[in-house]
């Protein structure tokens, strides 16, 4: 067995989006697609001057989310990664780690960094889609200078550095060697579990389920499975069958591993059942979304941030308050008035996690999410949807109200942030460009214009310094800001893998309570009407409507 050198030839579309390189299963099963972007990150951590210091001899956490192609991808990672100076892998038993393990793994073991093999929220199969991103030393997504020098890395790739030992077992706990490294398959779910633990008191969540606290998780056939089931059922004593759709599969099931009342309708429909559940939730294909649903109540996710930020004290591992809030820049601004009654500070960060790190490793924001079902705080470095699940479940308990009673009070307190985004799906790749260098360009003359009953007082695209390192990312959406606080947003996906995407997020602020339990999609037809008329988005695509409102 040796490590063997083979010549290989650059694949011109691998620069990561959002969260990782995301494409077709097909694209990544051809001859050294996944090779190539492996060999090119490895070679950027190996060059010590891309990330401060060099991987050879360290140690890094692998794991996926279960998809198809996981198992096979892991093999070829090992002996790439075997061939490439690492001296440890730190595995999940079978290939899977959710990706808020892989980051509790990498900083309770302070590991380089880690590989997490996900598309995330995107379906799986062999018709499906693939993914694989980096996390870097803090446990939290590379950034953009990382995922940069490792696009230009794969241009210039020429040969592959790969061991060509026979396959190991992944699927039983202990150490195994490739070439020079050891490998040691572990639990996937004890380091994360173990800091839950030091988060949420567990005897008050026991307590719930003993007096009949009932709630359905869906896993959604997902990684989050295995995570909900060992902590809900195996640690908290929730009745079997509390978590559904818990073993991860790796087609889903046919779902789409998507937490939202459009894909996550089989939850829906049992939480607006006459039997309803106290509280329910949902969780993505790689565990770091969430869903909360009330009986016969959705949480929008950017509400749900604005209320653990209100509410964050009642928590044992937040119970000394916070250093501060972030959001993404489309996400709500819900959490900004909380974060103003308490004199908190509050960042508004471009769309992805990766820039929610250094506010967090700086200790200048606790909690953060987006509007796309993620919430997050600084015990890791990504978002967290079973987290938030235990969060939520200690909110209820901590205060005895449901889910709508806490959200209904906070909208009596703090006013409420009606919200939606609609996604215009499969759009041709030029007609989306086309329709967002439009809207760039007339952003100067609509300043001062009036649409529908409001004007507009801020045009732009939105750049964003970073106020810990000074970076500065630009080009991350066009925003439209009115005279009343209501915003309208338009960007484009950076993590689908067919066509484009469109995401047009709308938002106003309601602060008569009078007027705070309107549908949303009612309450927000003015703004969607408004959006239109700037972009032109049913006469450039032909749709008449979003393909998904959430
Ligand atoms: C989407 C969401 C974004 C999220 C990203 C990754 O990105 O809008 O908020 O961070 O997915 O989530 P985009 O570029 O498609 O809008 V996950 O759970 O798919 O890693
Ligand atoms: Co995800």
């Amino acid at each position: 067995m040796a490590i063997q050198t083979t010549p290989t030839q650059a694949f011109t579309d691998q620069r990561p989006g959002t969260s990782g390189l995301r494409k077709k299963v097909g694209v990544f099963m051809q001859p050294h697609y996944l090779e190539n972007f492996v060999q090119a990150l490895l070679d950027v951590l190996n060059t010590s001057d891309a990330v401060g210091h060099a991987l050879q001899g360290q140690t890094l956490v692998l794991g996926g989310d279960g998809r198809f192609f996981n198992r096979a991808s892991v093999q070829t990672i090992l002996k790439l990664a075997a061939a490439n100076g690492v001296a440890r892998v730190l595995l999940g038993c079978g290939g899977i780690l959710s990706t808020p393990a892989v980051s509790a793994v990498i900083r309770c073991r302070q590991a380089f960094g880690g590989i997490v093999l996900s598309a995330s929220h995107n379906p799986g199969g062999p018709e499906g889609d693939f993914g694989i991103k980096y996390n870097a030393s803090n446990g939290g997504p590379a950034n953009e200078t990382l995922t940069e020098a490792v696009f230009a890395r794969t241009q210039v790739l020429t040969e592959l550095r790969m061991s060509d030992v026979p396959d190991i077992d992944i699927d039983t706990l202990g150490t195994r060697q490739v070439e020079q490294m050891q490998v040691d398959v572990i639990d996937p779910v004890a380091d994360y579990a173990a800091v839950m633990r030091g988060l949420f008191d567990f005897e008050l969540l026991r307590g719930m389920f003993q007096k009949g606290f009932t709630v359905r998780v869906d896993a959604m056939n997902a990684v989050g499975g295995p995570y909900a089931k060992a902590i809900l059922e195996g640690e908290l004593g929730a009745p079997a069958g509390t978590v559904v759709n818990a073993v991860p599969l790796e087609d889903f099931g046919g779902l789409h591993p998507d937490p939202n009342p459009v894909n996550a309708e089989d939850l829906i429909a049992h939480m607006s059942a006459a039997d309803a559940p106290d509280f329910g939730a949902a969780m993505d294909g790689d565990a770091d979304r969430n869903m909360v649903v009330g009986r016969n109540f959705v949480v929008s996710p950017s509400d749900s941030l604005a209320l653990m930020t209100a509410h964050a004290k009642l928590i044992p591992g937040y119970q000394d308050g916070l250093l501060g809030v972030a959001r993404s820049m489309p996400t709500s601004a819900a959490v900004d008035r909380v974060a103003k009654a308490l004199g908190l500070p509050c960042f508004e960060t471009p769309t992805g996690w990766k820039f929610f790190g250094n506010l967090l490793d700086a200790g200048r924001a606790t909690l953060c999410g987006e509007e796309s079902y993620g919430t997050g705080s600084s015990h890791v470095r990504e978002k967290d949807g079973l987290w938030a699940i235990l969060f939520w479940l200690s909110l209820q308990g901590a205060t005895g109200k449901s889910v709508q009673t806490l959200v209904q009070e906070h909208w009596r307190t703090y006013g409420r942030n009606y919200y939606t985004r609609h996604d215009y799906e499969g759009i041709a790749v030029d007609v989306a460009n086309r329709l967002m260098a439009d809207l760039r360009s007339s952003l100067p003359g609509l300043v001062g214009q009036s649409l529908g009953s409001r004007q507009i007082s801020l045009a732009d695209d939105f750049a964003y310094t970073d106020p810990v390192d000074g970076s500065v990312s630009r080009n991350q959406g066009v925003r439209l800001l009115f005279d009343d606080g209501a915003r309208v947003i338009f960007r484009l996906s950076g993590t689908g893998t067919e066509g484009a995407t469109l995401r047009v997020y709308l938002e106003r602020f309601e602060a008569d309570p009078a007027c705070q339990d309107v549908p949303v999609q009612a309450a927000l037809a003015e703004l969607a009407a408004v959006a239109e008329q700037v972009a032109g988005i049913s006469v450039r695509t032909g749709m008449t409507g979003p393909s998904v409102a959430t």
